[in-house]
């Protein structure tokens, strides 16, 4: 049997457009989400989080069911304009109390909850009248708003995530458009992710100065990350597959370790490549105090001479052109239900990626997960796909701790079935299954698993 550490943090994950639903209710405003989903033919059979997984009514029984599963630690995203309708200034309590209702029903069971501040919601107003994450206030707002989130729960929360992947926003949000605000083009994703940055760093430095004092928890910041490997042995593809893993996670966390983007892409991206001024590398310098990753897949990596073929959307290490880097998957390798490949060993290199290039920071793995529908019978799902997923990541994050990487915890994406994006509910990431026309909620095999796992720290 592997061992963890006995200190291990094993949780679950959600996010708050994807579960909870209750999109107009209590004095919510709109987000950009609710505005994206409510276009025609920007999601999956235009499916919305309108009910989603109705998780703002029910979520007593959700919490119940967590602790059944043995479940020690918890991280969802509040939702921005739940809590402040316009994005700024005005704070609707109801939103905010449902927070501090579902912390407090959380830690009645044990459970550490883990708060992610933007998991992609933006409020629509902002969208509208600031531009988004393209106009220069925005990093403001995102202070202010963590500010109020902080004041009210920060006597019971003690770990705060600023960001989820913002090479999605930024990307897929701004580049690809696949996802809200829908815009497409080859120098917003550059702008975009310059504000992410700055309202990361100007969170945490409020969270230092005023709160964490008092409240003493962590913060830090949640990119995303898939292993690139050389396509060949040759030197060519070899710095194709560095470049690529510093166009995708050193543009983000470079800057939070080392207080600049990668020199790499100073290089290539040029005039569209925004300037940090001094005071602003200092801001983020040393601004996450653990590196939060979400991982999936891998991808082979292959140096393109300026011959870069049209990338595929999910799975794109980001602005093709600017990176000359051809992405290819193995044939061989099994996939998830998105056509994720299933590479276990992938998830160790990138995990001795990050301790080398960043001075081994303690790394946790905010996501980790499987899209697999293999259908319900009899009330069970025969879920061997996904065990099989887990067991071979999380052997390999075993063997990056035997190996020195300072791993000290795992989040499971997704605690629940829930609306996958522009994917609607075609995809399964949950350990638990969701019936979406009774949103009965059915423990998989998987999720109890899980709780084994959890109980001995090992498998
Ligand atoms: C993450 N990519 O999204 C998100 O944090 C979750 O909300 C989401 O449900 C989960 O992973 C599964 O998709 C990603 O194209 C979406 O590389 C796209 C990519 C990566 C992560």
């Amino acid at each position: 049997m592997k061992k963890f550490p006995a200190n291990f943090t094993w949780g679950t994950a959600t996010s708050s457009y994807q579960i909870e639903g209750a999109w107009n209710e209590d004095g919510k405003g709109w987000s950009i989400w609710d505005a994206f989903a409510h276009t025609k033919g920007k999601t999956a059979n235009n499916e919305t989080g309108d009910i989603a997984c109705d998780h703002y009514h029910r979520f007593k029984d959700d919490v119940k069911l967590m602790a059944d599963l043995g479940i020690k630690a918890y991280r969802f995203s509040i939702s921005w304009p739940r809590v402040m309708p316009t994005g700024r200034d005005t704070v609707n309590e109801k939103g905010l109390q449902f927070y501090s209702e579902l912390v407090d029903e959380l830690l009645k069971y044990n459970i550490e909850p883990w708060v992610t501040l933007y998991h992609w919601d933006l409020p629509l107003a902002l969208q509208m009248e600031y531009d988004g994450w393209l106009g220069e206030q925005i990093s403001d707002f995102f202070e202010a708003y963590t500010a109020v989130c902080f004041a009210k729960l920060g006597d019971r929360v003690k770990n705060w995530i600023t960001l989820n992947e913002p090479w999605v926003v930024a990307i897929l949000g701004y580049g690809q458009g696949v996802m809200a605000p829908g815009r497409i083009s080859n120098s917003e994703p550059y702008l975009a992710a310059h504000q992410l940055l700055l309202a990361h760093g100007k969170a945490v430095k409020r969270y230092r100065t005023e709160f964490q004092p008092k409240q003493k928890g962590r913060i830090g910041i949640t990119n995303n990350g898939d292993w690139r490997e050389p396509y060949s042995d040759s030197v060519e593809d070899k710095a194709a597959a560095q470049r690529a893993l510093e166009f995708f996670l050193g543009w983000f966390a470079d800057p939070v370790y080392l207080g600049d983007y990668p020199a790499v892409m100073k290089e290539r991206v040029k005039e569209r490549l925004p300037v940090f001024s001094s005071e602003e590398k200092v801001l983020l310098k040393g601004s996450s105090d653990f590196f939060g990753l979400n991982h999936y897949t891998t991808m082979l990596a292959q140096e393109s001479g300026g011959n870069n073929k049209e990338q595929n959307v999910y799975g794109n290490g980001g602005i093709s052109e600017d990176q000359d880097v051809i992405l290819h998957v193995d044939p061989t390798w099994d996939k998830t239900d998105l056509n994720w490949a299933i590479v276990p060993w992938g998830c160790r290199k990138l995990l001795e990626w990050i301790n080398d290039r960043y001075q081994q920071p303690d790394i946790i793995i905010t996501e980790n997960g499987c899209a697999s529908d293999v259908g319900v019978v009899n009330g069970e799902v025969d879920d061997q796909k996904r065990l099989n997923f887990y067991r071979a990541y999380l052997s390999e994050a075993h063997a990056a701790i035997e190996n020195g990487v300072k791993l000290t915890g795992y989040f499971a994406w997704s605690f629940m079935d829930n609306f996958e994006w522009a994917l609607g509910y075609s995809m399964r990431f949950g350990i638990t299954h969701v019936d979406y026309k009774t949103l009965k909620r059915i423990p998989k095999t998987s999720a109890y698993w899980f709780k084994e796992t959890i109980s001995k720290n090992g498998f």
